[in-house]
């Protein structure tokens, strides 16, 4: 019976970073995945009603990015030292802050919603990521694009992204 179990939905989810250290690592281990379906039974089972959780030698443990931080210490990839560690956790903390802005991106289902700051951070932070780090929210998240026209959709934001002041807009996909 392999030490680690790794339970979760049959997705990527919050559970593939472990997954992948698991790879990386070589260990043998259980992935432990289950429908949509089947998830009222395997709630009754975990920590605190939610998932993924992982079984070290019989010990339940949930949390995805503790869980991902366990296997990375114990496997070698969390640096050499407390300031590395510190180093990692912060693009770790980082990616996590990201996927929640994402995740209240997705619940926006009412594009005749209000405009709010929440809309014109994640626009910014859209922007940026093409400028600076080359990086294509626009195709790789498509409910973006109801973001983009619900932001530039307004006569005075449209000012400062179109026209002379163009290079500032909105990257195209
Ligand atoms: N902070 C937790 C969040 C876990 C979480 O939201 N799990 C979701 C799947 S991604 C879940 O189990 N949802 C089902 C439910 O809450 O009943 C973590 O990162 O592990």
């Amino acid at each position: 019976m392999a030490d680690i179990k790794l339970y979760y939905f049959d997705a990527r989810g919050v559970a593939e970073v472990s997954r992948l250290v698991l790879a990386f690592a070589k260990q043998p281990y259980e992935d432990i995945r289950w429908s949509m379906d089947d998830w009222p039974k395997y709630k009754k089972e975990s920590p605190f009603g939610q998932s993924p959780w992982i079984e070290y030698k019989g010990e339940k443990r949930s949390q995805s990015i503790g869980i991902s931080i366990f296997l990375a210490q114990k496997f070698g990839l969390y640096g050499k030292t407390h300031l590395e560690a510190l180093r990692i956790d912060e693009v770790v903390y980082l990616v996590r802050d990201v996927r929640l802005v994402w995740a209240q991106v997705d619940q926006e289902k009412n594009p005749t919603k209000k405009l709010t700051l929440a809309d014109i951070y994640v626009y910014d932070l859209v922007y940026q990521l093409k400028k600076v780090r080359n990086y294509d929210a626009l195709t790789k998240f498509p409910t973006l694009g109801s973001l983009k026209s619900k932001v530039e959709g307004n006569p005075d934001i449209a000012k400062q992204t179109t026209g002379e002041l163009s290079s500032r807009g909105f990257p195209e996909a």
